[in-house]
């Protein structure tokens, strides 16, 4: 693997970063205490490239690929992890428009996902009896002389409300299961589609999550993202990409965590001296920086893989598995760390543990993951075995 940037990749990890520093930081806790969800902040991402970070240039992307883009959003995650889950979605709709858009549906919402025009881009495939059995939505999308007419609910939908773009699963024929379902793009202000309340979230509170109902709403023929009954699929490839997206996200939050228990560890006095020369913490710290990097190198070995146009689904599984528990543990060793002062608001450690929870759950649990991972290994095994 070569570790070596080009200037174009460092350029959007130093722009990320930049932007994440000196105009996230100062407000994360802000936006997490009042839940303010981060349109102005989104619209500058999408000046900056940071909407469409592995799209081409001509649709409005940077063009600078995935390796670029898990940098990129580990530096915003790092910031503010509720702007960096919209800027994920945001990303994974713009490319999956790209790969199996037609040329007009390209050129009609590419370029303003890329932009921050349309805020964000939301991914609606969850309902609430369909989590980790995508496959068993109920949502049906019934044929009209025009189009298609949607009914159905969504349900833990990022950036539902805000998104100005929506690709949203549907049933279009009689079979069950991943069989018979589509995807559509349904612009925001379609008749028919509205946003319920927003969730109450234990973290990622400057970032929404609601639930969508789909009420008679009528779409045109050309809103079909992909082939009729090919939707299951286009909902799977997204997710292995976004699941590249949360792996970065994952490592952006635990690089957070660790840089705040380094810096409180050497600061922080007690029994005559600072607490980071005790090897008790000098081993919590070793750890957690170990098990980073670790999964940084998880992440960008599935981000190359798929630059590289090779099957990358079971690395993006293994990223997004060890990451998300890596974030997991990292945080908490952070509090450890910070002792008293951990568990209390004032302290950064606080917010990113609750942010780092979910990573756990959304873009596939944990436990789907490791279904991912072994289905692979059993596949290639029976493969190779005469
Ligand atoms: N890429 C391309 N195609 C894929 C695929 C992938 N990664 N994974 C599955 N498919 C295809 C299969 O090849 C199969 O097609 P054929 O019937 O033509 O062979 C079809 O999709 C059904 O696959 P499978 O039988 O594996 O589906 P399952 O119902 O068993 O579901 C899991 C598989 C559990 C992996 C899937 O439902 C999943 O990812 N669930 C989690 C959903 C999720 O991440 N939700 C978060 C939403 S965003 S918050």
């Amino acid at each position: 693997m070569d570790f070596d940037l080009s200037s174009e990749q460092q350029l959007v990890v130093e722009t990320a970063r930049a932007y994440a520093r000196e105009h996230l930081l100062p407000r994360a806790r802000e936006r997490d205490e009042k839940e303010i969800f981060p349109e102005e902040e989104l619209r500058a991402l999408g000046r900056l490239g940071l909407l469409g970070v592995n799209v081409p240039e001509s649709l409005g992307g940077s063009g600078a690929g995935v390796v670029a883009y898990a940098l990129a959003l580990s530096e915003i995650a790092a910031a503010d992890a509720s702007v960096s889950v919209a800027m994920a979605v945001t990303n994974m709709v713009a490319e999956v428009i790209c790969a199996y858009g037609t040329e007009a549906q390209k050129r009609r919402y590419v370029p303003q996902l890329c932009s921050g025009e349309a805020v964000a881009g939301a991914f609606a495939l969850s309902e609430p009896q369909a989590g980790s059995d995508a496959a068993s939505l109920r949502t049906v999308a019934e044929r009209t002389p025009n189009g298609f007419r949607l009914c159905g609910t969504k349900q833990w939908i990022t950036s539902g409300d805000r998104a100005g773009v929506l690709v949203v699963w549907a049933r279009t024929g009689a079979s069950v299961g991943a069989r018979g379902i589509s995807a559509f793009i349904v612009p925001a202000g379609t008749p028919g589609l509205s946003a319920g309340r927003p969730e109450d979230k234990m973290g990622l509170r400057g970032s929404t999550t609601v639930p969508l109902v789909l009420d008679g709403c009528e779409v045109p023929d050309d809103a079909l993202l992909g082939a009729e009954g090919e939707g299951f699929r286009v909902a799977m490839t997204a997710l292995d990409g976004g699941r590249i997206g949360i792996g970065a996200q994952a490592v952006g939050v635990a690089t957070a965590a660790l840089e705040a228990a380094l810096a409180y560890a050497r600061q922080r006095r007690q029994f005559g001296r600072p607490i980071a020369e005790f090897q008790a913490i000098q081993n919590q710290l070793a750890d957690a920086a170990t098990q980073r990097e670790a999964a940084r190198l998880l992440v960008l070995r599935a981000a190359l893989r798929k630059e590289q146009g090779l099957p990358f689904s079971r690395e993006a599984a293994m990223a997004k598995l060890y990451a998300s528990e890596m974030a997991g543990r990292v945080c908490d060793m952070a509090i450890q760390v910070h002792g008293g002062y951990g568990y209390v608001r004032e302290f950064t450690v606080e917010r990113l543990a609750r942010d780092a929870r979910v990573q756990r759950i959304y873009e596939g649990t944990s436990e789907v993951q490791r279904l991912v991972i072994a289905r692979s290994l059993l596949k290639e095994f029976e493969d190779h075995v005469p």
